[in-house]
Protein backbone atom coordinates (compact mmCIF):
# COMPACT_ATOMS: atom_id res chain seq x y z
CA UNK A 1 0.00 0.00 0.00
CA UNK A 2 1.57 3.34 -0.62
CA UNK A 3 1.57 5.84 1.38
CA UNK A 4 -0.60 8.30 -0.84
CA UNK A 5 -3.84 6.05 0.27
CA UNK A 6 -2.78 7.08 3.91
CA UNK A 7 -3.40 10.18 2.85
CA UNK A 8 -6.60 11.15 6.05
CA UNK A 9 -8.26 13.58 4.11
CA UNK A 10 -8.26 10.63 1.39
CA UNK A 11 -9.23 7.84 3.73
CA UNK A 12 -12.15 9.78 5.16
CA UNK A 13 -13.42 10.85 1.31
CA UNK A 14 -13.38 7.25 0.74
CA UNK A 15 -14.66 6.52 4.15
CA UNK A 16 -17.97 8.64 3.14
CA UNK A 17 -18.00 6.93 -0.66
CA UNK A 18 -18.69 3.33 1.35
CA UNK A 19 -20.45 4.20 4.44
CA UNK A 20 -24.25 5.49 4.41
CA UNK A 21 -24.56 8.85 5.75
CA UNK A 22 -26.00 8.14 8.91
CA UNK A 23 -25.46 11.60 10.49
CA UNK A 24 -25.36 14.97 9.00
CA UNK A 25 -21.49 16.45 9.92
CA UNK A 26 -22.73 20.00 9.90
CA UNK A 27 -23.32 21.11 13.63
CA UNK A 28 -26.59 23.56 13.08
CA UNK A 29 -26.23 23.70 17.32
CA UNK A 30 -22.35 24.62 17.55
CA UNK A 31 -20.10 24.05 20.53
CA UNK A 32 -18.95 27.43 22.67
CA UNK A 33 -22.41 27.40 23.63
CA UNK A 34 -22.78 28.15 27.88
CA UNK A 35 -24.01 24.72 29.30
CA UNK A 36 -23.15 22.83 32.27
CA UNK A 37 -20.63 20.13 32.01
CA UNK A 38 -23.06 16.88 31.16
CA UNK A 39 -25.79 18.79 29.73
CA UNK A 40 -28.59 16.41 28.27
CA UNK A 41 -30.26 19.03 26.75
CA UNK A 42 -28.24 20.68 25.06
CA UNK A 43 -26.73 17.38 23.53
CA UNK A 44 -30.60 16.61 22.38
CA UNK A 45 -30.80 19.88 20.65
CA UNK A 46 -27.55 19.35 18.86
CA UNK A 47 -28.83 15.77 18.09
CA UNK A 48 -32.50 17.18 16.77
CA UNK A 49 -30.65 20.02 14.92
CA UNK A 50 -28.63 17.35 12.73
CA UNK A 51 -31.74 15.40 11.72
CA UNK A 52 -34.03 18.29 10.89
CA UNK A 53 -31.07 20.02 8.06
CA UNK A 54 -31.07 23.16 7.21
CA UNK A 55 -34.50 23.85 6.20
CA UNK A 56 -35.72 24.33 9.63
CA UNK A 57 -37.09 27.29 11.39
CA UNK A 58 -36.80 27.23 15.13
CA UNK A 59 -38.64 29.15 18.14
CA UNK A 60 -37.85 28.61 21.08
CA UNK A 61 -39.18 29.39 24.58
CA UNK A 62 -37.42 31.36 27.06
CA UNK A 63 -35.27 28.78 29.29
CA UNK A 64 -32.00 27.20 29.55
CA UNK A 65 -31.27 26.37 25.92
CA UNK A 66 -32.16 29.82 24.49
CA UNK A 67 -29.85 31.38 27.49
CA UNK A 68 -26.81 29.41 27.03
CA UNK A 69 -26.92 29.46 23.24
CA UNK A 70 -27.22 33.34 22.45
CA UNK A 71 -25.58 35.07 25.09
CA UNK A 72 -25.24 38.57 23.14
CA UNK A 73 -23.13 39.01 20.79
CA UNK A 74 -23.02 35.32 20.08
CA UNK A 75 -24.99 32.79 18.77
CA UNK A 76 -25.25 28.77 19.13
CA UNK A 77 -27.34 28.14 16.25
CA UNK A 78 -26.22 27.94 12.54
CA UNK A 79 -30.01 27.77 11.67
CA UNK A 80 -32.81 30.64 11.96
CA UNK A 81 -33.68 31.15 15.36
CA UNK A 82 -36.24 33.04 16.97
CA UNK A 83 -36.54 33.60 20.88
CA UNK A 84 -39.96 33.79 22.00
CA UNK A 85 -41.28 34.41 26.04
CA UNK A 86 -41.93 31.96 27.96
CA UNK A 87 -45.76 30.95 27.43
CA UNK A 88 -45.57 31.31 23.60
CA UNK A 89 -43.20 28.87 21.68
CA UNK A 90 -46.01 26.90 20.35
CA UNK A 91 -48.13 30.38 19.22
CA UNK A 92 -45.06 31.83 17.85
CA UNK A 93 -44.49 28.81 15.43
CA UNK A 94 -47.96 28.13 14.54
CA UNK A 95 -47.85 32.06 12.69
CA UNK A 96 -44.27 30.89 11.33
CA UNK A 97 -45.64 27.40 9.48
CA UNK A 98 -48.72 30.09 8.61
CA UNK A 99 -46.59 32.29 7.12
CA UNK A 100 -44.09 29.52 5.04
CA UNK A 101 -47.40 28.12 4.07
CA UNK A 102 -48.31 31.50 2.22
CA UNK A 103 -44.96 32.15 1.17
CA UNK A 104 -45.04 28.65 -0.72
CA UNK A 105 -48.39 29.19 -2.08
CA UNK A 106 -47.04 32.59 -3.83
CA UNK A 107 -43.85 30.89 -4.99
CA UNK A 108 -41.56 32.65 -2.68
CA UNK A 109 -39.45 29.63 -1.76
CA UNK A 110 -40.00 27.14 -4.55
CA UNK A 111 -38.84 23.94 -4.18
CA UNK A 112 -38.02 23.65 -0.29
CA UNK A 113 -40.00 22.78 2.14
CA UNK A 114 -39.06 24.33 5.19
CA UNK A 115 -39.97 22.74 8.69
CA UNK A 116 -41.26 24.96 11.52
CA UNK A 117 -39.87 23.59 15.16
CA UNK A 118 -41.38 24.94 18.24
CA UNK A 119 -39.41 23.91 21.56
CA UNK A 120 -39.66 24.69 24.99
CA UNK A 121 -38.73 22.97 28.48
CA UNK A 122 -41.11 21.22 30.55
CA UNK A 123 -42.11 24.35 32.27
CA UNK A 124 -42.55 26.36 29.14
CA UNK A 125 -44.47 23.03 27.76
CA UNK A 126 -46.52 21.00 30.48
CA UNK A 127 -47.20 24.27 32.48
CA UNK A 128 -46.86 28.00 31.32
CA UNK A 129 -46.81 27.13 27.29
CA UNK A 130 -49.56 24.22 27.66
CA UNK A 131 -52.33 26.36 26.61
CA UNK A 132 -50.33 27.91 23.45
CA UNK A 133 -49.27 24.13 22.52
CA UNK A 134 -53.04 22.65 22.65
CA UNK A 135 -54.32 25.33 20.49
CA UNK A 136 -51.78 25.32 17.84
CA UNK A 137 -51.77 20.79 18.26
CA UNK A 138 -55.56 21.03 17.71
CA UNK A 139 -55.57 24.12 14.85
CA UNK A 140 -53.87 21.55 12.96
CA UNK A 141 -50.71 23.50 11.84
CA UNK A 142 -48.01 21.98 10.06
CA UNK A 143 -45.19 21.89 12.59
CA UNK A 144 -43.32 19.75 15.20
CA UNK A 145 -43.06 20.85 18.72
CA UNK A 146 -40.17 19.14 20.83
CA UNK A 147 -40.58 19.38 24.96
CA UNK A 148 -37.08 18.82 26.28
CA UNK A 149 -37.77 17.75 29.69
CA UNK A 150 -35.29 18.11 32.42
CA UNK A 151 -38.20 17.71 34.72
CA UNK A 152 -37.47 21.35 36.76
CA UNK A 153 -38.06 25.28 35.80
CA UNK A 154 -33.60 24.99 35.59
CA UNK A 155 -33.13 27.93 34.28
CA UNK A 156 -34.43 30.03 37.20
CA UNK A 157 -32.85 28.02 39.82
CA UNK A 158 -34.72 24.17 40.27
CA UNK A 159 -38.50 24.79 40.96
CA UNK A 160 -41.04 22.17 40.49
CA UNK A 161 -42.75 21.88 37.46
CA UNK A 162 -45.70 19.72 36.38
CA UNK A 163 -43.28 17.12 34.89
CA UNK A 164 -40.94 16.99 38.25
CA UNK A 165 -41.54 13.40 39.57
CA UNK A 166 -42.53 12.23 42.70
CA UNK A 167 -40.49 12.70 45.27
CA UNK A 168 -37.85 14.73 44.00
CA UNK A 169 -36.41 17.41 46.29
CA UNK A 170 -36.34 20.96 44.21
CA UNK A 171 -36.22 24.47 45.80
CA UNK A 172 -40.08 25.25 45.48
CA UNK A 173 -40.87 21.79 47.05
CA UNK A 174 -37.69 21.00 49.27
CA UNK A 175 -37.54 17.79 51.12
CA UNK A 176 -36.90 18.24 55.08
CA UNK A 177 -38.73 16.73 58.17
CA UNK A 178 -42.43 17.68 56.84
CA UNK A 179 -42.31 17.01 53.23
CA UNK A 180 -41.58 14.33 51.27
CA UNK A 181 -39.96 17.14 48.70
CA UNK A 182 -42.54 17.25 45.37
CA UNK A 183 -45.74 15.74 45.75
CA UNK A 184 -47.40 15.45 42.32
CA UNK A 185 -46.78 12.66 39.73
CA UNK A 186 -45.63 13.94 36.72
CA UNK A 187 -48.25 15.05 33.88
CA UNK A 188 -48.06 12.61 31.22
CA UNK A 189 -47.80 15.44 28.14
CA UNK A 190 -47.25 12.52 25.28
CA UNK A 191 -50.44 10.60 26.22
CA UNK A 192 -52.65 14.16 26.14
CA UNK A 193 -51.11 15.10 22.87
CA UNK A 194 -52.12 11.36 21.65
CA UNK A 195 -55.75 12.35 22.90
CA UNK A 196 -55.46 15.45 20.15
CA UNK A 197 -55.52 13.36 17.82
CA UNK A 198 -51.87 13.84 16.41
CA UNK A 199 -50.87 11.85 13.28
CA UNK A 200 -47.41 11.37 15.21
CA UNK A 201 -46.26 11.78 19.08
CA UNK A 202 -43.20 9.88 20.53
CA UNK A 203 -41.25 10.09 23.35
CA UNK A 204 -37.48 9.66 23.28
CA UNK A 205 -33.69 10.78 25.18
CA UNK A 206 -30.44 11.90 24.39
CA UNK A 207 -29.25 8.13 25.45
CA UNK A 208 -30.48 6.89 22.44
CA UNK A 209 -29.15 9.12 19.39
CA UNK A 210 -30.13 7.25 16.19
CA UNK A 211 -34.03 6.81 17.77
CA UNK A 212 -34.27 10.17 18.90
CA UNK A 213 -33.04 10.97 15.63
CA UNK A 214 -34.90 8.75 13.89
CA UNK A 215 -38.26 10.33 15.39
CA UNK A 216 -37.12 13.65 14.48
CA UNK A 217 -36.87 12.71 10.95
CA UNK A 218 -40.04 10.77 10.84
CA UNK A 219 -42.18 14.15 12.61
CA UNK A 220 -40.23 16.41 9.79
CA UNK A 221 -42.02 14.35 7.22
CA UNK A 222 -45.32 14.60 8.54
CA UNK A 223 -46.76 17.14 6.67
CA UNK A 224 -49.10 18.47 10.13
CA UNK A 225 -48.50 18.65 13.57
CA UNK A 226 -46.62 16.82 15.82
CA UNK A 227 -45.02 16.06 19.14
CA UNK A 228 -42.43 14.67 20.55
CA UNK A 229 -40.75 14.74 24.40
CA UNK A 230 -37.51 14.76 25.12
CA UNK A 231 -36.21 13.37 28.31
CA UNK A 232 -33.15 15.52 29.17
CA UNK A 233 -31.29 14.66 32.18
CA UNK A 234 -30.02 17.86 34.00
CA UNK A 235 -26.74 17.11 36.42
CA UNK A 236 -26.78 20.68 37.83
CA UNK A 237 -31.05 20.23 39.01
CA UNK A 238 -30.55 16.47 39.60
CA UNK A 239 -27.91 16.60 41.70
CA UNK A 240 -26.25 13.64 39.70
CA UNK A 241 -22.47 13.82 38.28
CA UNK A 242 -21.87 15.05 34.98
CA UNK A 243 -20.41 11.92 33.67
CA UNK A 244 -23.15 10.10 34.05
CA UNK A 245 -25.59 11.85 32.34
CA UNK A 246 -26.18 8.98 29.23
CA UNK A 247 -26.12 6.21 31.97
CA UNK A 248 -28.91 7.80 33.87
CA UNK A 249 -31.29 7.91 30.23
CA UNK A 250 -30.89 4.78 30.00
CA UNK A 251 -31.40 3.69 33.40
CA UNK A 252 -34.88 5.73 33.08
CA UNK A 253 -35.61 3.05 30.23
CA UNK A 254 -34.39 0.17 31.71
CA UNK A 255 -36.62 1.03 34.95
CA UNK A 256 -39.66 0.97 32.88
CA UNK A 257 -39.51 4.80 33.87
CA UNK A 258 -39.09 6.72 30.85
CA UNK A 259 -40.30 4.18 28.35
CA UNK A 260 -39.61 5.24 24.48
CA UNK A 261 -42.73 4.29 22.40
CA UNK A 262 -43.99 6.48 18.98
CA UNK A 263 -47.40 6.57 18.22
CA UNK A 264 -48.37 7.20 14.65
CA UNK A 265 -52.19 7.56 13.67
CA UNK A 266 -53.41 5.78 17.14
CA UNK A 267 -51.27 2.86 16.98
CA UNK A 268 -48.66 2.69 19.64
CA UNK A 269 -45.11 1.12 19.08
CA UNK A 270 -42.34 0.51 21.38
CA UNK A 271 -38.81 1.71 19.84
CA UNK A 272 -36.53 0.32 22.16
CA UNK A 273 -37.16 -2.69 23.40
CA UNK A 274 -36.25 -2.74 27.56
CA UNK A 275 -35.46 -5.76 29.41
CA UNK A 276 -37.52 -8.25 29.85
CA UNK A 277 -36.94 -8.14 32.98
CA UNK A 278 -37.52 -4.04 34.20
CA UNK A 279 -34.65 -3.27 36.62
CA UNK A 280 -35.58 -1.40 40.21
CA UNK A 281 -36.28 1.97 40.40
CA UNK A 282 -33.83 2.12 42.87
CA UNK A 283 -31.08 1.80 40.34
CA UNK A 284 -32.00 4.98 38.96
CA UNK A 285 -33.13 6.70 42.05
CA UNK A 286 -29.69 5.63 44.12
CA UNK A 287 -27.28 7.98 41.85
CA UNK A 288 -29.45 11.34 41.66
CA UNK A 289 -29.14 13.65 44.52
CA UNK A 290 -32.88 15.05 44.69
CA UNK A 291 -33.86 11.77 45.40
CA UNK A 292 -31.83 11.45 48.19
CA UNK A 293 -33.50 11.20 51.09
CA UNK A 294 -36.17 9.01 50.11
CA UNK A 295 -36.79 5.90 52.28
CA UNK A 296 -36.92 2.08 51.21
CA UNK A 297 -41.05 2.12 51.68
CA UNK A 298 -40.89 5.54 49.44
CA UNK A 299 -39.33 3.97 47.05
CA UNK A 300 -41.59 0.79 47.19
CA UNK A 301 -44.45 3.33 46.36
CA UNK A 302 -42.64 4.83 43.08
CA UNK A 303 -41.96 1.24 41.85
CA UNK A 304 -45.40 0.46 42.31
CA UNK A 305 -46.92 3.68 40.64
CA UNK A 306 -43.70 3.26 37.49
CA UNK A 307 -45.32 -0.31 37.03
CA UNK A 308 -48.70 0.76 36.73
CA UNK A 309 -48.03 3.05 34.53
CA UNK A 310 -46.04 0.65 32.64
CA UNK A 311 -48.63 -1.94 32.63
CA UNK A 312 -51.11 1.26 30.81
CA UNK A 313 -48.75 1.77 28.06
CA UNK A 314 -47.87 -1.83 27.07
CA UNK A 315 -51.80 -2.19 27.08
CA UNK A 316 -52.10 0.27 24.60
CA UNK A 317 -49.05 -1.08 22.90
CA UNK A 318 -50.49 -4.43 22.82
CA UNK A 319 -54.09 -3.69 21.46
CA UNK A 320 -54.15 -0.81 19.54
CA UNK A 321 -54.30 -0.88 15.39
CA UNK A 322 -52.56 0.55 12.42
CA UNK A 323 -55.23 2.21 9.60
CA UNK A 324 -54.65 -1.04 7.80
CA UNK A 325 -55.70 -3.34 10.47
CA UNK A 326 -58.27 -1.48 11.27
CA UNK A 327 -59.66 -1.81 7.49
CA UNK A 328 -58.91 -5.48 7.64
CA UNK A 329 -61.40 -5.60 10.46
C1 LIG B 1 -43.96 34.87 32.01
C2 LIG B 1 -42.63 34.50 32.58
N1 LIG B 1 -42.57 33.94 33.80
C3 LIG B 1 -41.37 33.59 34.32
C4 LIG B 1 -40.23 33.81 33.61
C5 LIG B 1 -38.90 33.43 34.23
N2 LIG B 1 -38.34 32.23 33.65
C6 LIG B 1 -37.51 32.25 32.60
S1 LIG B 1 -36.96 30.75 32.16
C7 LIG B 1 -37.81 30.04 33.42
C8 LIG B 1 -37.71 28.54 33.66
C9 LIG B 1 -37.68 27.72 32.43
O1 LIG B 1 -37.91 26.39 32.80
P1 LIG B 1 -38.17 25.27 31.71
O2 LIG B 1 -39.18 25.70 30.73
O3 LIG B 1 -38.44 24.00 32.42
O4 LIG B 1 -36.79 25.16 30.92
P2 LIG B 1 -35.32 24.81 31.45
O5 LIG B 1 -34.69 26.10 31.84
O6 LIG B 1 -35.46 23.86 32.58
O7 LIG B 1 -34.66 24.19 30.27
C10 LIG B 1 -38.55 30.97 34.15
C11 LIG B 1 -39.39 30.66 35.31
C12 LIG B 1 -40.32 34.40 32.33
N3 LIG B 1 -39.25 34.61 31.57
N4 LIG B 1 -41.53 34.74 31.85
Amino acid sequence: MSTANLNPKKLFENFELYVPKLIEKMEYFSPGHRACQGCGEALAIRLMCKALGKDTVITNATGCMEVISSLYPTTAWNLPWIHVAFPNSASVGSGVSAGLKVLRRKGRIPDRYVKTVSIGGDGGTVDIGFQALSGAMERGHDMLYVCFDNEAYMNTGIQRSGATPFGSSTTTAPAGKASIGNKTWKKNVAEIMVEHGLPYVATACHSYPIDFMNKVKKARSIKGPSYIHCLAVCPTGWRSTSETCIKLGRLALEAGIFPLYEVEYGKYKITVDPPEKLRPVADYIKPQGRFRHLTPDQIRGIQERVLMEYNKLMNKVNHSKSWDELKAL
